[in-house]
């Protein structure tokens, strides 16, 4: 069964695609950009799956399946930056980025961060949201093997040593908060039995 992912971000889209493999979901991107307010995470991605769906069944091209949209809004939570960047997420990370993480944090030992994931999905009757984390630390470097996107050059998650950066993307996507809310929407997508 397709589902319809709306974002911008093709990293996301790879990754959706890797976790829901062996699953009968097809993930498939859609270009329909939308108005992040500013709020919390849940608060973007419930705005966000509903504004994708009416501007996509205004074209009357929902998919006959009805099996809806989703979008996600991610972020990392640094705990001795008060969670920051957190919702600004996108923003400092174009704008400061890993290095200015760093700087931020400088020599500090207390390092621990996560990264939160929650999906928003529509399906023209209810709104509903899936959230996932990870817990781990803010490594000193940046460090990559190539891999990953974005923050996952200094992210480390809880139990192990390699960034996510370092991982294989199946790594990274076994125990990722991408994982962890993509594991919380298809328990409930399962539970609908849509065709
Ligand atoms: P959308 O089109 O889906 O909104 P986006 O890139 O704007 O894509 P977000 O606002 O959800 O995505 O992400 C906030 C920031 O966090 C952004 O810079 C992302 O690249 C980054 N990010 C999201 N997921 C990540 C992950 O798994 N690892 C590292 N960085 C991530
Ligand atoms: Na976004």
């Amino acid at each position: 069964m397709k589902l319809l992912f709306a974002t911008g971000n093709m990293n996301k889209v790879n990754e959706a695609k890797l976790i829901l493999k062996n699953s009968k979901y097809e993930i498939e991107q859609l270009k329909i950009p939308y108005p992040e307010l500013q709020g919390n995470l849940e608060e973007v991605a419930e705005y966000g799956a509903k504004y994708v769906y009416d501007k996509y069944t205004l074209n009357k091209k929902i998919s006959k399946d009805g099996s809806g949209i989703i979008v996600e809004d991610s972020g990392l939570f640094i705990e001795s930056l008060r969670e920051f960047p957190g919702t600004y997420s996108k923003f400092v990370q174009m704008t400061l980025g890993n290095e200015g993480i760093l700087k931020l944090l400088g020599t500090c030992t207390k390092r621990n961060a996560y990264f939160k994931t929650v999906i928003g999905y529509y399906n023209g009757k209810e709104l509903k949201t899936f959230a996932g984390t990870v817990e781990g630390k803010i490594s000193y470097k940046i460090r990559s093997n190539g891999y990953g996107f974005a923050y996952d050059s200094i992210f480390i998650p809880k139990n192990h040593e390699k960034t996510f950066a370092e991982m294989l993307p199946e790594e990274k996507s076994d125990i990722s908060h991408r994982k962890n809310a993509f594991v919380n929407f298809k328990n409930y997508i399962d539970s609908l039995n849509l065709e």
